[in-house]
């Protein structure tokens, strides 16, 4: 069966065919141009890598008359067989050649003993023994007789050609028909029934004829359909029609193999996952009085623009575009789009633990959680992410400075302490954390960032699923951090990664003050 690129030939060998007939015909067709050797022959060598990288029953190339000389004939063997080709054909007229269905008869055949020169070089080049080369006869195509004919086969087959394909193109199969019969058998035939499609082909096979290439008939069935599809599409103006008789776009992936390029990047790319981040921002932050009478914490402005727009924004400059956001206060004020929702519900009763229960079908692959009522920039986020213990949480170890002094904050201890010394490791083991940790021995303050990677998010979400299995627990006020201590404390290991600086946490109007 003919094919004519990657696509066709895969096409083909799926519909079950033992073999690949690259056309020349089709090929130039494809290409938009004659078949007159207008594309060059390493333009079609590059066509045949793709069809052979697409497939794994043999090709046979339609060779023309081998692109020139005996010599020409050699380098294309060598080239063809380093891309896996099987086998080449080629036949017996003048470079440049014509399609044998216009005009056959004006075209010139070549010197037989010439011809015979082409088929041994071939023969004594190809280095793979399997390696097939099929001697073609256009005798017919160009007006002689029986005679002909057979002289041509005889001389070929004496030069070494493995098979030899005797064209015709009238309308019956009365030409082949006698050559079959006149033949001795001495080697395979093969045939092209294009114009005499009529006759069975129980009728080749009792001659005695080795293989039929059904030359053109993929090209002609697309071309159809193509034409079909763009007419009616320039018409309708709409694909509405034509929806269900077109091959949906996941059959065109399916085509191109892109489900073992999934399963080779779960295999080679074990950080290719992009992290989602789920934003907790259930809470109305009463310290704000009227300024949160209409709307929660995060959609408060920070030089005019809201928390959560600003947190999105820092998440997708970091190429985070999976971003759920759990809410509960007054849920419809928020109106971000590109973000999945989430709502808790009992926000007021249940903590901040429960919120991230509300999301924990997004606890799978690496993950950030974040508070919605703090900002930082995107320097602090790359910094955890490029961290790869699976539970880590962003530490400030500047947190001790300026107004923050009398805040309720997380602080927290590293079991090593913060270091400016060249090569100090910034992601250390977490010893403690909590509001009443002693300030004097804390070595810095978690900013409400934790990172996930995919083994931190499924253990996450299995302690939270059983956490959760008792349902009263949706209406107790649990944190992060006691979710998180309690974790470590059952051996789960916990880090801290330090930074300095560089985010905000708005816990007063006075935050939102630019300053
Ligand atoms: C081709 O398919 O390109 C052929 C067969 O050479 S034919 O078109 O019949 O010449
Ligand atoms: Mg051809």
């Amino acid at each position: 069966m003919e094919a004519h690129n990657g696509l066709s030939a895969r096409i083909v060998e799926e519909a079950g065919f033992k073999g690949i007939w690259a056309s020349s015909l089709t090929i130039s067709a494809a290409l938009g141009v004659r078949d007159n050797n207008e594309a060059s022959w390493t333009q079609v060598l590059e066509m045949l890598e793709f069809m052979s990288d697409a497939t794994n029953i043999p090709i046979l190339l339609d060779g023309d008359t081998g692109y020139g000389n005996f010599n020409n004939v050699r380098r294309v063997v060598r080239k063809i067989e380093q891309r896996g080709i099987a086998g080449l054909c080629i036949e017996d007229k003048l470079f440049p050649k014509t399609n044998s269905f216009i005009g056959g008869e004006q075209q010139p055949l070549a010197n037989i003993e010439e011809f015979c020169g082409k088929i041994r070089a071939a023969k004594d080049t190809q280095a793979d023994p399997d390696f097939q080369v099929v001697a073609r006869i256009e005798a017919f195509i160009a007006g002689w007789g029986l005679d002909e004919v057979l002289k041509r086969a005889q001389a070929y087959r004496d030069a070494g050609a493995d098979a030899l394909l005797v064209h015709s193109k009238i309308t019956t199969a009365d030409q082949i028909t006698s050559f079959m019969n006149a033949w001795d058998h001495s080697c395979p035939i093969v045939i092209v029934p294009t114009k005499y499609y009529k006759t069975p082909s129980e009728h080749f096979s009792q001659l005695g004829i080795s293989l039929v290439i059904w030359a053109n008939h993929i090209l002609r069935g697309s071309i159809s359909a193509m034409q079909e599809v763009a007419g009616q599409l320039y018409e309708l103006q709409s694909t509405i029609r034509l929806e269900g008789k077109i091959a949906p776009v996941d059959e065109v992936f399916r085509l191109q193999g892109a489900d073992e390029l999934k399963r080779a990047e779960k295999h080679y790319l074990p950080f290719a996952e992009t992290p989602k981040a789920i934003v907790l921002a259930a809470s109305r932050g009463r310290k704000f009085g009227d300024l949160t009478r209409d709307k929660p914490k995060t959609m408060l402005e920070y030089q005019g623009k809201p928390l959560l727009r600003r947190l999105v924004d820092t998440f997708n400059n970091c190429e985070i575009k999976d971003i759920s956001v759990v809410l509960g206060y007054r849920a419809n004020a928020v109106d971000l789009d590109n973000v999945h929702r989430y709502i808790n519900r009992p926000w007021k009763k249940g903590g901040i633990a429960s919120s991230l229960y509300r999301a924990i079908d997004k606890l799978s692959g690496p993950a950030i959680v974040a508070f919605g009522d703090i900002l930082f920039e995107e320097t602090v986020l790359n910094d955890l992410l490029e961290t790869t213990e699976n539970i880590v949480l962003a530490v400030d170890t500047s947190w001790a400075n300026g107004r923050k002094i009398d805040r309720d904050i997380d602080a927290v201890q590293g079991t090593i302490p913060p270091s400016d010394r060249y090569g100090a490791s910034r992601c250390v083991p977490l010893a403690a954390i909590g509001i009443h940790l002693d300030h004097e021995t804390a070595h810095g303050e978690w900013i409400g960032l934790l990172k996930l990677s995919t083994e931190g998010s499924l253990r996450v979400k299995a302690y939270l699923e059983s956490y959760y299995s008792d349902e009263n627990r949706l209406e107790e006020d649990t944190s992060l951090v006691q979710l998180l201590t309690a974790m470590q404390a059952a051996g789960e290991e916990i880090y801290v990664n330090y930074s300095r600086g560089h985010w905000l946490d708005v816990d007063s109007p006075e935050d939102l003050q630019n300053d």
